[in-house]
């Protein structure tokens, strides 16, 4: 089974807690397209009716309209029933790191406001702690002075060894820009952070922050696929 195999399984299996008349949060991710997919296979087939879709990034909206899914918006549904996305990492405790895919701040407002976010994820997403992958923990800033704020993000960590870079695309190294027309700093860090409330509450302190990739307390399920199999655990 390939890494993809194992994230279609994950997302395949979430699906079957999608129920006709829902309200979904379309997450973002090679992991979440597969659930996206499938709900617009089922809709096609007639085992799913009346879903509405809210995506959580540009190319969900494109993929949720190209599969006939309807579509709306936070402000027509501020509660939704539930929301499916994949992670970059999964902690013991079901909080996340999100935002690898760029999409963080509109994931965390989506799916801050479901009744029930399930995560889907391969096995090799599993963490002892977060930033315990050694990839990044990524952090949506203003453009402006982007320099500035990445060295205060990389200080408020710096007992961590941390490392603030600025995420850039194509040859030339332009800086990546967000659906929110917003820059991306990622955060690399040698040891575990620690208290995660704490460290999230002091990166939105600072005035350049506009939301960090930790997803703590969100997830109420997650789907695991792994060599052994799928495994489904409430919080
Ligand atoms: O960027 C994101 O938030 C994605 O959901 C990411 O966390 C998971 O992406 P993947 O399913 O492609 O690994």
């Amino acid at each position: 089974l390939t890494q993809d195999d194992l994230k279609k399984i994950a997302a395949y299996k979430a699906v079957e807690f999608v129920e006709s008349g829902m309200v979904l949060g379309l997450g973002t991710g090679s992991t979440a397209k597969h659930a996206i997919d499938r709900i617009g296979e089922l809709l096609q087939q007639g085992k799913l009716t009346n879903i509405i879709g809210i995506p959580t990034s540009k190319k969900t909206h494109e993929q949720a309209l190209s599969l006939g899914i309807p579509l709306s918006d936070l402000e027509t549904h501020p509660v939704l029933d539930l929301a499916i996305d994949g992670a970059d990492e999964v902690d013991p405790h079901m909080n996340l790191v999100k935002g690898r895919g760029g999409s963080l701040l509109r994931e965390k407002m989506i799916e801050g406001c479901c009744k029930k976010f399930i995560v889907i994820v391969d096995a090799t997403k599993l963490v002892d702690y977060i930033g315990g992958s050694g990839l990044a923990l990524p952090v949506e800033i203003v453009p402006f002075c982007w320099r500035f704020t990445a060295e205060k993000l990389r200080s408020l960590f710096k007992h961590a060894g941390c490392v603030a870079k600025l995420r850039v695309v194509g040859e030339n190294g332009e800086p990546y820009v967000t659906d929110n027309g917003n820059y991306v700093v990622d955060l690399y860090f040698e040891k575990d952070i620690g208290d995660l409330v704490a460290a999230g509450d002091a990166m939105l302190r600072l005035a350049g922050v506009v939301e960090h990739g930790m997803f703590i307390d969100m997830a109420t399920t997650l789907i695991v696929a792994g060599e052994l199999g799928v495994t489904v655990k409430n919080k």
